[in-house]
C-alpha cells in the first residue's frame, strides 16, 4: 500500500534525486513521483544490521529493468531512465526459504512517472 506521494525535485543538472531507506520490511518513502524523460538517481540506504535487501523493478515494457542488492547497512545508487508515464512497482524479492518473500511482507513501493 503506497504512502504519501513524494514529489522528487529536479537538480540543476536535470537529475531527479531521492533517498530511500530500506528496512525490514519497507521502503521509506514508498511512493515517489518523478517526471518522464529526466534521469532518476535513487540513493538506497539500508538500515538493517543483518538482513540483506534489494531493489527490483521489472517493468520491461517501460524500459525499467533493474535488480540491485543492498547489503545490510550499505548504500548504493540506483539509476533509472523513466521514459514514459505510468505507475511502476518496485520491490524486494529476497527471502529466507521457506519464509514468505520480503515483498510478501510488504516490502514494495510505487514509482509514479508523470
Ligand atoms: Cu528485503
Amino acid at each position: 500500500m503506497p504512502g504519501t506521494p513524494i514529489i522528487v525535485s529536479i537538480s540543476s543538472d536535470g537529475v531527479q534525486r531521492a533517498t530511500v531507506i530500506l528496512d525490514s520490511y519497507s521502503y521509506s518513502p514508498n511512493h515517489l513521483v518523478v517526471e518522464s524523460g529526466k534521469p532518476v538517481e535513487l540513493t538506497l540506504t539500508s538500515r538493517t544490521t543483518f538482513i540483506p535487501h534489494n531493489f527490483v523493478m521489472k517493468e520491461l515494457s517501460a524500459g525499467l529493468s533493474i535488480e540491485q542488492d543492498v547489503g545490510a547497512g550499505k548504500t548504493i545508487i540506483a539509476k533509472l531512465p523513466p521514459t514514459q508515464p505510468g505507475r511502476f512497482l518496485f520491490f524486494c524479492d529476497k527471502r529466507l526459504w521457506p519464509m514468505p518473500s520480503h515483498r510478501d511482507k510488504g516490502m514494495e513501493g510505487l514509482l509514479e512517472v508523470r
